[in-house]
């Protein structure tokens, strides 16, 4: 069985020293250990191994001992490094050189040769750790910008090994990347893996602009495949991460969460408190008392240009004529962020629209981080400055526009802030993902609350239906901020169902599969070509979004589920039934499920959902566009299925006899011989007999023999999915076509298909169809995108799957592919 190995600079969990001198572990927060954590959690056969992010140092031997048996249960391999290659390798060239050149702030970078040192070396010694570990097939996942020299170390000691790596940051522009004196080696090490991951399409594109311009000897193919010169093949892709989005939505109904967003809402005012509102108004009256006297002791209102007193008498005339606001944002303190310029487009918000004093809080955690590098010290200098300045000029006595909150708070506070929000500001300078925002959306599931994002981060991407805003730019922040706090909830809500009907489907968990699956198929010879990469992808969801009237050609077995020894045991799951339903309801769409399945069982299966259905071939179907009638209807002029049968089923019935664990299956029109399940060399032995005899008698009879995956079947001349397809791909009605399919029959469906239309093949060989990916899991999750397009808003997330269970049957389908490559069966 072929393992996972993940190895990250930071291991996912963090270790406690309890009383009696033995350890704990518990789970660090972050995108990387939300995103994996639960693979590795879930799968016994992963290992995980990074840096434990203690001093050596401080302990004993036995100690360590004792902590690398900790990390052990957890199946984590702590690495011990020592200050010096910390220097180096971490605060030097990972965070002062690779940090701030890749979030394009080169002025920030510091090219120190003897920080590149260290870091090949760590590198390095990763790599010495790594090595031993590695057994026949296993997978290696390699994690973020700490690593890039870790591909070609472990490929140069296992050059058949399946490696993949994945980039958390964003990718610069080759301008700037070349500046890196060390680029082209950091590339070569990259490009030791099989599978090279970002977080979007532009920064893949960056990647490659970068390989044209630094090592333009290598060939690159049109799939974006790298033919390195050892022989193994480098695909590059964009994965956008996700987030576990049950786990925010749920966490934002914690009690823990609800209680905050109440003492939130009632310290801004926004619950009924008699309290605070007569606060304000007595300001405002104090205000104008002050203005009228030219002689009492509220000196400090008296001038008209002092903003106070117009501020007060604002705030107190807007009391009840305006519900209050809050504003939230949660952040690591660091110049990406943006942190100074989203205070100055705060303040700005407050002096250019006024009647904002005394209704809107801003809720601003950042939580300083590298506290010993220079720039961070300044940076958080800055921000306490900006934060004193906003409060200290526009504070009234019961309100601050600011509350400021430094201390790294765990994830249930961090909810009760998200839900407390009815506008999120989130605006960093450059960011690969930036999770804050998917999170926000999570916690407002269902709800009203309004994102403000910037557009330098990789989650502007997908969360389109956000205000997106150039973070650069202050005025252009301060009025979609002021215009986030004017959105009606309705409109807020609508907005947000879009975006999170996405992130429902783009979890972490998914994220994580697609990764691996892509690398599992890239990794496989001759699986590279046609692989749907996510440029594709987001071509098709486009072309879906801006069509008025779409066709979906769906195969079942091997296309939509993975094939199964009996077939009677591919029954449709819930989460399946759910799916077409969301696709298949909306009156834009046409879906048809067409299949080789006899029409009784389509009928049990799929008769109670939103879909048309082609059963045998196209022999039979039901509830077709355009069709009145409810009933199943029998292709025209079929030869009599009683009449064959009798010749055909008793020459299948002898192979069924003859070979163990095989089986006749007879449908209204066809008859099939099943052998999955028994031995293959018999199998194959007989199928080749039983072709033999069924091809004397068959064309007399008007009939054709199909062959699928470990299927043998007769059905009438007339009949193919491609033929059944015909009427609906010629007609003018839709200006969006898809065809999925995974095996020989399916091929006549991807010959009809126009070429405007999109045809996708699940699993190897050879192929008609413009696309394709590796299982059913892949063509799940682009349904379950392009139902997002059109959700409503749904209780459950949709094709979120269990880890375990889809990796077993995604393993299984993996194996029946290569046993199917292996024998000549389809
Ligand atoms: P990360 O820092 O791992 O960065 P990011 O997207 O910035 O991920 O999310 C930060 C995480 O930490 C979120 O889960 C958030 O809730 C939490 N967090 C942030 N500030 C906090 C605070 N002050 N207190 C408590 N919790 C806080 C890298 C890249 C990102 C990319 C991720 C995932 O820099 O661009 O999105 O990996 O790939």
């Amino acid at each position: 069985m072929s393992r996972l190995i993940i190895v990250s600079n930071r291991l996912p969990m963090s270790l406690q020293a309890q009383e009696d001198g033995s350890y704990t572990l518990h789970q660090n927060v972050g995108g990387l250990a939300t995103a994996i954590g639960p693979y590795h959690r879930s799968h016994k056969d992963s290992l995980w191994i990074g840096w434990s992010g203690i001093d050596p140092q401080k302990y004993s031997e036995k100690e360590l001992a004792g902590i690398r048996q900790a990390y052990r249960e957890s199946r984590c391999i702590p690495i011990f490094l020592s200050k010096e290659e910390l220097n180096g390798y971490y605060a030097g060239f990972s965070n002062n050189t690779l940090w701030p050149l890749f979030h394009d702030f080169s002025h920030e970078a510091v090219f120190r040769q003897e920080d590149w040192e260290m870091y090949r070396k760590v590198n390095m010694r990763f790599a010495q750790v790594v090595e031993p570990l590695i057994r026949k097939g296993d997978t290696i996942w390699i994690q973020d910008y700490h690593l890039m020299l870790l591909p070609k170390m472990l490929r140069e000691r296992y050059p058949d090994a399946s490696i993949g790596w994945f980039l958390h940051v964003p990718f610069p522009s080759a301008e700037i990347f070349r500046s890196l004196p060390w680029s082209r080696e950091i590339l070569e090490g990259v490009l030791g893996a099989n599978l090279i991951g970002f977080h979007t399409v532009d920064f893949s594109a960056s990647f490659l602009a970068s390989l044209h311009r630094l090592l333009p000897e290598l060939p690159v193919n049109r799939d974006g495949v790298v033919e390195m010169p050892d022989g193994h093949r480098a695909a590059i892709d964009a994965f956008p991460i996700g987030i576990d989005y049950n786990l925010y939505r749920r966490t934002a109904h914690s009690s823990l969460a609800r209680a905050m967003r109440r003492g939130i809402d009632e310290v801004c005012g926004k619950s009924p408190r008699h309290r605070y509102r007569t606060s304000v108004t007595a300001e405002g009256v104090a205000a104008n008392e002050a203005t009228a006297s030219d002689a009492n002791w509220w000196s400090h209102y008296m001038k008209e240009d002092i903003p106070e007193s117009t501020l007060a008498k604002q705030a107190a005339s807007s009391v009840g004529s305006r519900s209050n606001k809050v504003i939230v944002s949660v952040d690591r303190l660091d110049y990406t962020k943006g942190l100074p310029e989203r205070l100055q487009a705060f303040g700005r918000m407050l002096d250019k629209y006024p009647e904002w004093v005394g209704h809107v809080t801003y809720y601003l955690l950042a939580t300083p981080s590298r506290e010993v590098v220079e720039s961070y010290q300044r940076l958080k200098a800055q921000v306490d400055q900006l934060v004193g300045e906003i409060n200290g000029r526009y504070s009234l006595l019961a309100w601050t526009p600011i509350h400021y909150i430094t201390r790294s708070l765990s994830i249930k506070p961090v909810c009760g802030i998200y839900t407390a929000g009815d506008v999120a500001l989130v605006t960093p300078l450059r960011d690969g993902m930036n999770l804050v925002a998917k999170e926000y959306l999570a916690c407002h599931d269902g709800r009203d609350g309004t994102l403000v994002l910037s557009d330098m981060c990789g989650a502007a991407d997908e969360l389109t239906d956000a205000f997106i805003v150039n973070p650069y730019d202050i005025d252009m922040v301060c009025e979609a901020l002021h215009n986030a706090l004017e959105i009606t909830p309705e409109e807020s809500k609508r907005r947000n169902i879009r975006m999170q009907a996405r992130l429902k489907v783009r979890t972490a968990a998914n994220w994580c599969t697609s990764f691996l699956d892509s690398l599992r198929q890239v990794s496989a010879p001759g699986m590279t070509d046609r692989r749907l990469r996510m440029d594709h992808h987001n071509a098709i969801v486009r072309q879906w979004d801006g069509a008025h009237r779409r066709l979906v050609l769906c195969d079942y077995d091997g296309t939509l589920t993975p094939l199964v020894r009996r077939p009677e045991r591919a029954k449709p799951t819930q989460a399946l039934r759910r799916l077409l339903t969301q696709v298949g309801s909306n009156p834009d769409v046409d879906f048809l499920l067409v299949s080789g399945r006899s029409h009784q069982i389509m009928q049990d299966w799929f008769g109670d959902l939103p879909v048309g259905l082609i059963a045998e071939h196209g022999a039979w179907n039901r509830n077709l566009p355009g069709s009145n009638s409810d009933e199943w209807q029998r292709a025209q002029g079929l030869p009599d299925s009683d009449t064959w049968q009798k010749v055909i089923r008793p020459i299948m019935d002898e192979s069924a006899t003859r070979v163990p664990r095989s089986f006749v299956e007879s449908k209204s029109d066809a008859v099939a011989w099943h052998y999955r399940m028994s031995d293959a060399q018999v199998a194959e032995q007989e199928r080749q007999d039983l072709l033999h005899r069924l091809r004397g008698v068959v064309v007399g009879l008007g009939l054709m023999i199909m062959e699928n995956s470990k299927v043998v079947e007769v059905t009438p001349v007339a009949t193919s999915k491609g033929q059944a397809i015909l009427p609906f791909v010629n007609s003018d009605d839709y200006d969006f076509m898809m065809a999925l399919g995974d095996d020989e029959t399916d091929e006549t469906m991807f010959a009809v298909m126009p070429d405007k239309g999109w045809t996708i093949k699940v699993g190897p060989g050879q192929t008609k169809a413009r696309l394709r990916v590796n299982d059913p899991t892949a063509v799940t999750l682009l349904l379950a995108d392009l139902g997002a397009g059109v959700a409503r808003d749904t209780d459950e997330p949709v094709a979120s799957h269990d880890f375990r269970d889809d990796h077993t049957v995604v393993d299984e389908a993996h194996a029946q592919f290569t046993d199917d490559k292996q024998g000549r069966d389809k």
